[in-house]
């Protein structure tokens, strides 16, 4: 069974002003598209057929660079689309918000941390906020890298990631990154993040 591209679950427009539609067209239509597409060349007729993503990327320094960067970008951009929504932003609530309190200390200390991982990671990649076994962190990884990955330092289980790379937000926020970070705050989804924080 070959891996394919999710839908977006909402319109391309509906992230607007902060994620303008037409790099929400190319970025799901286009880049994510070709990351599935390659992913299914890479593996098509090896061990890996039929296998599930996270099996693949955890054991990923035993394969070769098209299963690293393409696995790794249909797992990464499946995470992003769900962890936003036209509804979303604000704070977190509920136990993701107490753990948020306890491992950073407030909502706007995480908040500086993890958008100073994204601001700092040179070139391209992304920033994440994981957690191992309850406990929270940020990191960030080049290209298509994630934190499940046997080739990255293990933080824990991604609940949030933000994509970095300049196909993200070039097209409407040029070279200002961190506006693109602190525009990416309104469209948080909080509540997938809180489902993703209790299955980790
Ligand atoms: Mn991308």
């Amino acid at each position: 069974m070959a891996f394919t591209l999710p839908d977006l679950p909402y319109a391309h427009d509906a992230l607007e002003p902060h994620i303008d539609a037409k790099t929400m067209q190319i970025h799901h239509g286009k880049h994510h598209a070709g990351y599935v597409s390659k992913l299914n060349a890479a593996i098509e007729g090896t061990e890996l057929e039929g296998k599930s993503l996270e099996d693949i990327l955890r054991n990923v320094s035993k394969h070769g660079a098209g299963v690293r960067n393409n696995g790794g970008g249909h797992y990464n951009h499946s995470l992003f689309w769900s962890i936003m929504t036209p509804n979303g932003g604000g704070n977190p609530s509920g136990a993701l918000a107490e753990a948020i309190n306890r491992d950073f200390g407030s909502f706007d200390k995480f908040k500086d941390a993890f958008s100073n991982a994204a601001a700092t990671q040179f070139g391209s990649g992304w920033a994440w906020l994981c957690s191992n076994g309850g406990k929270l962190c940020v990191c960030s990884t080049p290209n298509q890298d994630n934190p499940i990955m046997d080739v990255t330092e293990n933080c824990g289980t991604p609940i949030l990631g933000i994509d970095v790379w300049e196909h993200a937000y070039y097209l409407n926020y040029q070279n200002r990154r961190p506006d693109y970070i602190n525009a990416f705050f309104s469209v948080i989804n909080w509540e997938e993040v809180a489902k993703r924080f209790s299955a980790a």
